[in-house]
């Protein structure tokens, strides 16, 4: 099956990446961020020692600030915007969205810690800021792991980007919790047990879906810290991109 027919009728295709070394180039400077943290924080140094997800453990437990730090930091690390003008997802989008015609919405490095990983989502689909009032079917979420983990999975449901299922954006509880999104599903018990799936995803590939499908973390319990990329990306023939772009 081709990738447009694969995104029609699954909502989504997985990608092997033309540039697979830029990925550890990329864990390399979060790894280098997470020290260069932990030295600013002057905490006990036998840390330093230790794996990325014990540092990275410390480091949540001890410094917040520096967590949310290497967040901002990240959001303009040129190896990430360069891992997303990858030619083989520039050739893909190309053909999803329309030659030289999309723009890029929204883009960060997750780092999540598990086992108990506080990111984690449940059922949603991708948006951005107004969810509900976005077509997501001409928006399209790239999703790409950056380190070797065993948590590279994310559980989706095929087909379901065609339903007409209704988000809610929940309000933030306190000013330290984020915004979460409840999906009500327009599916019934049986088509969601039939057709949901856990998508493992290999490094050096890419996860390239419908902003429409309805998709979910998988957390485990193996103790990692799980690096993933992630990018939206919206045509220009949409006719929510003008509206949109201005929200940015
Ligand atoms: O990484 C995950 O487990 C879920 C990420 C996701 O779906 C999102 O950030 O929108
Ligand atoms: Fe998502």
């Amino acid at each position: 099956m081709n990738q447009i027919k694969e995104l029609d009728i699954k909502g989504y295709f997985i990608l092997k990446l033309k540039e697979p070394k830029r990925l550890l180039k990329i864990e390399n400077m979060v790894k280098l961020l997470i020290d260069n943290e932990l030295m600013i924080a002057n905490l006990n140094k036998s840390v330093l020692e230790e794996s990325t997800a014990s540092k990275y453990e410390f480091l949540m437990k001890n410094y917040t600030k520096g967590k949310s730090k290497i967040y901002n930091i990240l959001k303009s690390y040129i190896d990430i915007d360069l891992l997303f003008s990858d030619k083989k997802i520039l050739k893909s989008l190309d053909k999803i969205l329309g030659a030289n015609k999309y723009f890029k919405l929204f883009q960060a490095c997750r780092l999540d810690y598990y086992p108990n990983n506080e990111h984690s989502l449940d059922w949603h689909q991708d948006a951005f800021k107004n969810a509900s009032n976005i077509n997501l079917r001409d928006s399209i979420t790239v999703w790409i792991p950056i380190n070797k983990s065993k948590n590279h999975s994310l559980y989706i449901i095929e087909g379901s980007h065609k339903g007409n299922h209704k988000q809610i954006v929940k309000k933030r509880k306190n000013k330290f919790s984020s915004e979460s999104l409840e999906l009500k599903l327009n599916l019934n018990n049986k088509y969601i047990y039939e057709n949901t799936k856990l998508i493992r995803i290999k490094k050096g590939e890419a996860l390239v879906m419908s902003m429409a499908l309805a998709h979910k973390s998988n957390i485990t319990d193996e103790k990692e810290l799980r690096i993933t990329c992630l990018s939206r990306f919206i045509s220009f023939n949409s006719k929510d991109f003008f509206r949109v772009s201005e929200e940015q």
